[in-house]
C-alpha cells in the first residue's frame, strides 16, 4: 500500500491529546495510521537562526516530520502573506486586505523551502495530501524539484467569488499554482462553482463535468480535477464525550452559576470572521426587546485567542471587550450576567460538556468554510432532551444541517428573533431537528470525508 504524506502548515500535536487534536485532526491521523505514513509541516517554533533539519518522531506506522521557521519567515509567510492577505480575502473581506510585495515573495519562498525540506523524504508512489491556504504554492515547487507523485490539496477556508479574487494582487499566479495539483476540494459547492468561474473567466481555462465524478479543469497547460468534500466529525465519539464529562468540574461550576437560567454558547477563535460582535448585539437585542428573558438566560462566549500580532485581530479584540462591558454595564443585575465572555482555550472534553449543558449553540460567522463547532454541538446533545442550533447561512455547515434556524448574521433582528424561537421550542420539535441533524453528522462523517477525497486523489493515477 502507497504510504499517505500529509502536509500542513501546523503539525497537530497528537501525542500531546492537546487543543488543536479536532475533528480534522483525528480524521487524518486515522487514515495515517492505516496506511503508514507522515504528517509534515511547521513545528510552531520560531527560531533565530536556520534549523539544522527536519526533526522526526516516530509513533508507530506515523512519523510526525517538523521544522521549525526563522522570524522573518514567520513574519512573510504565516503573519504576512497567509493571514493578513488571503485570510480576509478568502473570507469575503477585501477592506482588510494587507497586501506587502515582500511578504508575498516570502510565501512563496517558504513554500519552495518546505518542499526543499520534503522533497528527499519521499518515495515514488507516496500519495501526497496538501492542507490549506497556507501552501498553494507548494504542488508547485515540489514538481519544480522533479516530484512526480500525486498530490492533492483541501481549501479548509471559503473560495472566494471571482470579484472578490480579483483584489488580491497576484491572483493570477495563486490560481495557476493550484493548477499545478492533481486534485483539488473545497468544502462546498458554491467555494467550487466559484473556483471554476475563475478558470473561465479569468484564466481561460475549460471544464468538463461527467455527472457525480469531479469537474475536470484545464487552465495553464495543466489538466486537474476538482470537486467539493464537506468536512465531518465523529458525532458518536463526541457524543461519547460530552456524556462523560456531564458531572465534570468546569460543568457544575457553570451550572451552579447559571442557577437555573438557560444556557446559550457559541465557541470560536477570536477571528472578525466568526461575527461576534453581530452576536452579541443579537443577544442585547433579545434582552433589550424581551424583558422577561432578562435574568433567564445567559450567553456563554468562549473565543480562545489567535494571531494576535495580525492588526485586525488586536482591533476586534478591543471592539469585543468593550461591546461586552458595555452590554453587561447597561443589563446586568447583582445576581446576573448576561454575557460571560471568556478569552481563553479550553480542553476538548469540557467544551463537550459544555455543549451539552447548552440549550442553544449560537453558530453564526459572517463567512465559514464549513465551521465544525456547529457540528460538534449537535453532536454533543442528550437525545432525550437536544438543544438547538441557530446556525448562520454563511458556514458551510448551513447547506448540510439545514434542521438549524439559519439565519443572516448581518441581521441582528433575524437573530434574535431565532434565539427566542430556540429557547422556547417544544421537546418535539428539538428531538426532531436533532434527529435530522445527526443522521447527516453520521452520513458524512470525517472518515467519509477523508475516504472520498483519497479515493479521487487515486483514482487519477
Ligand atoms: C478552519 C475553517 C473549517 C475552538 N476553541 C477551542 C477549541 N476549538 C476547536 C473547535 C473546532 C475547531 O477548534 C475550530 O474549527 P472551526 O471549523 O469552527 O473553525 P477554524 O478554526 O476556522 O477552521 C473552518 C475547519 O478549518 C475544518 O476544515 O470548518 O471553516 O475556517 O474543532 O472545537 N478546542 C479546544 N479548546 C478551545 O478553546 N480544545
Amino acid at each position: 500500500m502507497s504510504r499517505l504524506i500529509i502536509v500542513s502548515n501546523r503539525v497537530a500535536p497528537i501525542s500531546e491529546g492537546g487543543p488543536a487534536a479536532g475533528g480534522l485532526a483525528v480524521g487524518v491521523y486515522d487514515a495515517l495510521k492505516e496506511t503508514g505514513g507522515m504528517w509534515f509541516g511547521w513545528s510552531g517554533d520560531v527560531l533565530t537562526s536556520h534549523p539544522e533539519g527536519i526533526k522526526l518522531e516516530e509513533h508507530g506506522p506515523v512519523t510526525f516530520a517538523t521544522i521549525g521557521l526563522v522570524r522573518r519567515d514567520y513574519d512573510q509567510y504565516y503573519r504576512g502573506f497567509s493571514n493578513a492577505t488571503l485570510w480576509p480575502a478568502f473570507h469575503y473581506r477585501p477592506d482588510l486586505i494587507e497586501f506587502d510585495r515582500q511578504e508575498y515573495d516570502g510565501y512563496c519562498r517558504v513554500n519552495r523551502w518546505l518542499a526543499e525540506q520534503l522533497a528527499p523524504l519521499l518515495r515514488p508512489d507516496d500519495v501526497i495530501w496538501v492542507h490549506d491556504y497556507h501552501l498553494i504554492p507548494f504542488a508547485q515547487a515540489l514538481r519544480a524539484l522533479g516530484v512526480k507523485n500525486r498530490i492533492g490539496f483541501f481549501l479548509h477556508i471559503p473560495f472566494p467569488a471571482a470579484q472578490i479574487l480579483l483584489s488580491v494582487p497576484r491572483h493570477r499566479e495563486l490560481v495557476e499554482a493550484l493548477c499545478a495539483f492533481d486534485l483539488l476540494g473545497f468544502q462546498t459547492e458554491p467555494d467550487l462553482r466559484a473556483f471554476c468561474d475563475y478558470i473561465e473567466t479569468e484564466a481561460g481555462g475549460s471544464l468538463r463535468r461527467d455527472g457525480a465524478k469531479p469537474v475536470e479543469v484545464r487552465a495553464f497547460g495543466q489538466t486537474l480535477r476538482a470537486a467539493a468534500y464537506p468536512i465531518g466529525v465523529y458525532p458518536d465519539e463526541i457524543a461519547a464525550l460530552a456524556k462523560d464529562g456531564e458531572s465534570g468540574r468546569d460543568v457544575e461550576i457553570v451550572k451552579a452559576t447559571l442557577h437555573h437560567r438557560k444556557l446559550v454558547m457559541s465557541v470560536d477563535r477570536l477571528d472578525y470572521s466568526k461575527g461576534l460582535v453581530e452576536r452579541f448585539r443579537a443577544f442585547e437585542r433579545l434582552i433589550e426587546h424581551d424583558s422577561r428573558q432578562r435574568n433567564n438566560v445567559s450567553f456563554l462566549q468562549i473565543a480562545p485567542p489567535t494571531r494576535s500580532d495580525v492588526d485586525a485581530y488586536r482591533d476586534m479584540r478591543f471592539q469585543l471587550e468593550a461591546e461586552s462591558g458595555r452590554i453587561n454595564g447597561r443589563y446586568a443585575e447583582l445576581d446576573w450576567t448576561p454575557i460571560r465572555y471568556i478569552h481563553r482555550q479550553y480542553e476538548r472534553p469540557v467544551l463537550a460538556a459544555l455543549f451539552r449543558e447548552a440549550h442553544v449553540g449560537l453558530v453564526t460567522p459572517l463567512r465559514d468554510g464549513m465551521n465544525l463547532v456547529a457540528k460538534e454541538y449537535v453532536s454533543a446533545q442528550d437525545p432525550d432532551d437536544p438543544g438547538v442550533l441557530v446556525l448562520s447561512q454563511f458556514a458551510g455547515a448551513a447547506r448540510e444541517l439545514t434542521a438549524a434556524l439559519i439565519v443572516n448574521p448581518l441581521d441582528i433582528d433575524d437573530m434574535a428573533d431565532a434565539l427566542a424561537t430556540a429557547l422556547k421550542m417544544p421537546l418535539d420539535e428539538r428531538k426532531a431537528r436533532y434527529g435530522e441533524m445527526m443522521q447527516q453528522l453520521r452520513e458524512n462523517n470525517v472518515s467519509v470525508w477523508r475516504d472520498n477525497f483519497l479515493r479521487d486523489l487515486k483514482a487519477g493515477a
